[in-house]
């Protein structure tokens, strides 16, 4: 970019966080410092504004807590501040020789399956982020972490459905007539996409937002829709029955790209609009309503949620509302159809990334959502897992039934390694601390799951104090465990490069010049105004069409978060149909278990951190506030519960508290309390994961978060 005439230089940036906007920033730096992180104004996704979490993304690079040195633990673990461990400063040389030493003796006694790395989409990079790690580690031959934190489930039931097509462009919303967000709290979590949403509705759109509880979406929406928790999957199936019973299907694009429309038929009988809403607690004529407006204001399109996918029958249920705008026939019309992400239609070279090639046959998988149980020793593993490389996630904080996963990490046989930007609530509980880059530090490419653009992350400083890019961390690791394949030994600008299919029709001919000249490509699948990808069918599917009825299908977790890796999928034959599957924990479900704990618990994000990232930080605290537990007037009168009162939450699981608010924005029967809050920063030890369940959903490993039985009490 230009050099300006003052001493401020500025670099392209983007974004690394999980986050379906990845948005373009500009670095402002002076004397080597970097000064200022804007929005960039000619992006069409940013538009010169970043949320409310990045506003001051310079603060976060200079933040007095960040680790800036590697350090080792001294003494026993548990002993130090918080409950984690005491460490020592030591340098790189020592540290990398450290950890060499110990994977050899463990590699030697147990073999290196006994190591497990363990990372996230904390940065999204190729060269920095979630897979850079997997080169390494499929190299090393350890344990294979099967990463289904977050859109797994949808994703596999996405690709089955419809195949890896981006669908609808969320630029092209701006063209619909009908708006369905679907278990997405756009404005905290998307809002990049909201103005194209608005756009439509200044144009006559009607805006439905799908939640469980009235989000600050919901509120500003047209129409909130509020089924109970996990109960989507009766819902859309209900608006399917709906739609065939309005005589409101368009045939002709069914007939011509749809399959198994004459099956779903049948299944979808039962789905009458007053077993919908016993079911959902959506009114009957609501069901009839949403079902005739959905068809008939075209173009209609549905945004679909995470949360969708976070019960037990989740993905199902993200298969049954698939289905709706293929019935509607959306996907004839300029913005109609579906939005899921945008990824499957991006040119990445997923093999070359993450080397799926050097893993050994036979090589072990587990579930990142299984963490506790590998390590606490619940699960019968052979070799048990002897040592854990954490980087770019933080799993005390986001991982189910974590109390688990505390109690493995204070092992004193277990050796591990977290390479981090803050102690946090598992880099506390390390044998040795690696401080990481943050973006602006290093060289990055960025894909993205909420747009059609490639964004291009300049090195615009030196990492400050000795902390170190991720890319440089395999390098030295390569080099310490004797590795000399070349991938070790590529710059990040070459990793950069060798991670995007240039040749793919997509990236236009373009080269890396162009990312330098503009920051950012906008990959080629048509013009916002006139793009229907899917007007004629032409979906990636084996049959051309869209897959409702699935002869013989297996379960199976999606690429790309599972290194590619097809060994040990769990192939259990999947429902041939879409449907309703219903949760596991419910007072209708589960009486039982709802004597002791009657309240179905969710826990979306919050709107001022960015999953675990800035709670340690006290402007995005004051923002945010503290760790708070939504709660209905009547369940919070039953307990005596008052607004602002302390209160625990607790199950079998384990507990946490919370400030009360008392809300109608709440159902009876449901509590609200928002993830990200650090276990050490909150009341007691225990966040929103110490109760959540590691059970999978049905499709793709997905987890269970909206799935779980809770009872809340006042602390006095
Ligand atoms: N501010 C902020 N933005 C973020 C993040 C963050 O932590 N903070 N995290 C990023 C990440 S990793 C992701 S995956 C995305 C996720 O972004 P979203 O897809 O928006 O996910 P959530 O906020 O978890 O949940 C969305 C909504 O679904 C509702 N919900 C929960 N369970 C159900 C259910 O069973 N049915 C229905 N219909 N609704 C339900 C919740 O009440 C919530 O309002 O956000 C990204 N952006
Ligand atoms: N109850 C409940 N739990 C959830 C969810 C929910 O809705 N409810 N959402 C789930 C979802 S959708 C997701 S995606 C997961 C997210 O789970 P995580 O990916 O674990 O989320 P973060 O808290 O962002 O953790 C990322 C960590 O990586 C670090 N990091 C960032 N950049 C770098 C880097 O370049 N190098 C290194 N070494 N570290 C870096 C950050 O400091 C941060 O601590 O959580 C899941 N957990
Ligand atoms: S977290 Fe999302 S909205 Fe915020 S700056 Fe990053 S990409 Fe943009
Ligand atoms: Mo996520």
């Amino acid at each position: 970019m230009n050099e300006q005439l003052n001493p401020t230089k500025t670099f392209f940036g983007a974004c690394p966080h999980d986050c379906p906007d990845t948005c373009a920033m500009v670095y402002e730096v002076a004397d080597g410092k970097l000064v200022n992180v804007k929005g960039n104004k000619e992006h069409p996704i940013t538009r010169g504004t970043l949320c409310v979490k990045l506003k001051d993304f310079h603060d976060h690079h200079h933040n007095p807590d960040r680790l800036m040195y590697p350090m080792r633990r001294v003494g026993p673990k548990g002993t130090g501040p918080n409950g984690g461990n005491n460490f020592e400063r030591i340098t790189w040389e020592e540290a990398i020789s450290e950890i060499g030493r110990r994977w050899r003796d463990i590699i030697s006694e147990y073999g290196a399956q006994a190591i497990m790395p363990q990372s996230y989409l904390g940065n999204m990079g190729l060269v920095q982020g979630i897979n850079s790690g997997d080169p390494f580690f499929n190299r090393l031959g350890s344990t294979v972490n099967e990463k289904t934190y977050c859109t797994s489930g949808s994703s596999s039931a996405w690709l089955l459905t419809y195949g890896p097509t981006g669908g609808v462009d969320p630029e092209s919303f701006v063209h619909c007539k009908y708006i369905v967000i679907w278990a997405c709290n756009s404005i905290s979590t998307n809002l990049h996409h909201w103005p194209f949403v608005l756009e439509a509705q200044k144009r006559g759109a009607k805006v439905v937002v799908v939640d469980a509880y009235k989000s600050r979406t919901a509120k500003a929406g047209d129409w909130h829709i509020c089924p109970k928790p996990g109960t989507d999957g009766a819902l859309a199936m209900g608006v399917i029955n709906s739609m065939i019973q309005q005589g409101l299907v368009d045939q002709d694009y069914v007939d011509k790209y749809v399959g198994g429309y004459p099956e779903l038929k049948e299944r979808a009988k039962e789905f009458t609009p007053e077993y919908v809403e016993k079911v959902t607690g959506v009114k009957a004529a609501d069901v009839i309503k949403f079902a005739r407006e959905f068809a008939t204001s075209q173009p209609s399109a549905i945004r679909i949620g995470v949360a969708i996918e976070r019960s037990t029958g989740g993905a199902q249920a993200a298969r049954a509302v698939y289905a709706i705008p293929a019935l509607a026939g959306s996907w004839r019309h300029v913005g109609g159809g579906m939005l899921q992400l945008p990824l499957w239609d991006f040119p990445v070279d997923w093999v070359k990334a993450a080397r799926p090639d050097f893993i050994k046959p036979g090589t072990r998988v587990v579930n990142n959502l299984r963490l506790g149980q590998a390590l606490n020793g619940e699960m019968q593993l052979d070799p048990p897992i002897k040592s854990l490389f954490v980087f770019c996630t933080n799993p005390v904080s986001q991982s189910p039934e974590t109390n688990k996963i505390v109690e493995g990490l204070k092992r004193e046989d277990l050796f591990t390694v977290v390479a981090e930007h803050f102690l946090n609530d598992t880099a506390k509980y390390a044998d040795i601390v690696l401080p990481a880059a943050m973006a602006g530090e290093a060289e990055d490419m960025m894909w993205s799951w909420g747009h059609f653009y490639f964004t291009y992350n300049q090195k615009a400083v030196d990492p400050p104090g000795e902390c170190k890019p991720t890319s440089d961390m395999w390098r030295l690791l390569a080099a310490e465990m004797g590795f000399d394949d070349p991938v070790f030994k590529m710059t990040d600008a070459e990793l950069c490069e060798a991670y995007i299919n240039w040749g793919d029709p997509k990236m236009g001919g373009i080269d890396m010049n162009y990312f330098k000249e503009h920051g950012y490509y906008r990959i080629d699948v048509g013009p916002v105004d006139t793009r229907t990808p899917h007007a004629e069918g032409k979906f990636p599917t084996p049959s051309g069409k869209v897959e409702i009825l699935l002869k013989d299908a297996r379960n199976f977790v999606a690429p790309p978060f599972r290194a590619m890796y097809e060994g040990e999928q769990d192939g259990t034959l999947l429902d041939p149909l879409p449907g309703y599957q219903p949760v596991r924990e419910s007072p209708e479900t589960n009486p039982d278990l709802a004597k002791r704990y009657p309240l179905n618990i969710i826990s979306p994000k919050s709107h001022a951190f960015l999953n675990s990232c800035y709670a340690n930080e006290p402007h995005k605290i004051k923002v945010q506030g503290e760790q708070f537990v939504l709660i209905s007037p009547v369940d919070a009168a039953k307990r005596n519960i008052r607004e602002g009162d302390p209160v625990r939450v607790q199950n079998d699981r384990g507990d946490f508290q919370g400030v009360a608010r008392v809300s109608d924005d709440v159902n009876p029967g449901i509590v609200v309390a928002t993830l990200g809050y650090w276990r050490q920063l909150n009341r007691s030890d225990g966040s929103v994961n110490s109760i959540s369940s590691d059970a999978w959903s049905n499709i793709g490993r997905a987890p269970t978060f909206s799935d779980n039985l809770v009872e809340v009490t006042r602390v006095n």
